[in-house]
């Protein structure tokens, strides 16, 4: 019996933007409508690769700046047989990061041009929808301190930031900037509707190819 495929929704935002709250708010709204919606999120670090990438974020071992790069792109392909056997199954994807974080962090440290940083991930399932959180460093810091991990900076995250504008620009990708700075339940209601339009129109559509 063929169905029809499943939407893959990306969440990319700033740290402590609300993606992994709303992650799974939207899964669960989905589920509740009667959906078929699992959520997935980048790293993975119960595989090899993304304990690797664990280790690193969390400072216990040091990787070269390339080296570490292409580990997180390995760790989306490692998932990609997954993923596409999930959407034609029906099933909708709620993913927490992918690519897009891959290439605004790594091209946030000196040397690194974005061209460079979208290759390995060229040709991944092309999200239906990117929804970017938006909020203003300020309103992150109010909603707790950087942990220790790698990258947790403020300054840091504000070159990140940059290197999502700039990925923005992208008109190829359907990206949709969400205002973070209300409620959960108001930021839900906006991702709930575009996610709703989006997992309709999919349906129809084979999955795309990311940046090709
Ligand atoms: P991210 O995954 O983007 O880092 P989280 O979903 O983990 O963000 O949320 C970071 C913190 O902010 C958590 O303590 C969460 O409960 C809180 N939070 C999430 N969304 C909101 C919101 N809209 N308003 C206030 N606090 C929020
Ligand atoms: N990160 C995440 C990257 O540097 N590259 C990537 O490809 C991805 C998916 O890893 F600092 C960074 C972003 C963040 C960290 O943190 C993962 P969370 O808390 O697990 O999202």
């Amino acid at each position: 019996m063929s169905c029809r495929r499943g939407a893959l929704i990306v969440l990319e935002g700033v740290d402590r933007a609300g993606k992994t709250t709303q992650c799974q708010e939207l899964v669960n709204a989905l589920q509740q409508s009667g959906r078929a919606a699992e959520m997935m999120r980048f790293p993975d670090r119960t595989t090899k690769i993304g304990q690797l990438i664990s280790s690193y974020l969390e400072k216990k071992s040091n990787l070269e700046d390339h080296t570490v790069h292409l580990l997180f792109s390995a760790n989306r392909w490692e998932m990609v047989p997954l993923m596409k056997q999930k959407l034609e199954q029906g099933i909708d994807l709620v993913v927490d990061r992918y690519a897009f974080s891959g290439v605004a962090f790594t091209s946030a440290k000196p040397g690194f041009s974005l061209e460079w940083c979208m290759n390995p991930d060229i040709g991944l399932p092309k999200p239906d929808l990117v929804m970017f959180l938006q909020l203003n460093p300020n309103m992150a810091a109010n909603r707790g301190e950087f942990g220790i991990e790698r990258y947790e900076t403020s300054a840091f995250q504000r070159t990140v930031h940059q290197r999502f504008e700039e990925l923005m620009q992208d008109s190829s990708v359907n990206w949709k900037v969400i205002d973070a700075a209300r409620t959960i339940e108001e930021v839900h209601k906006d991702i709930k509707l575009l996610s709703e339009d989006i997992i309709s129109l999919a349906q129809n559509q084979p999955v795309g190819e990311l940046w090709r």
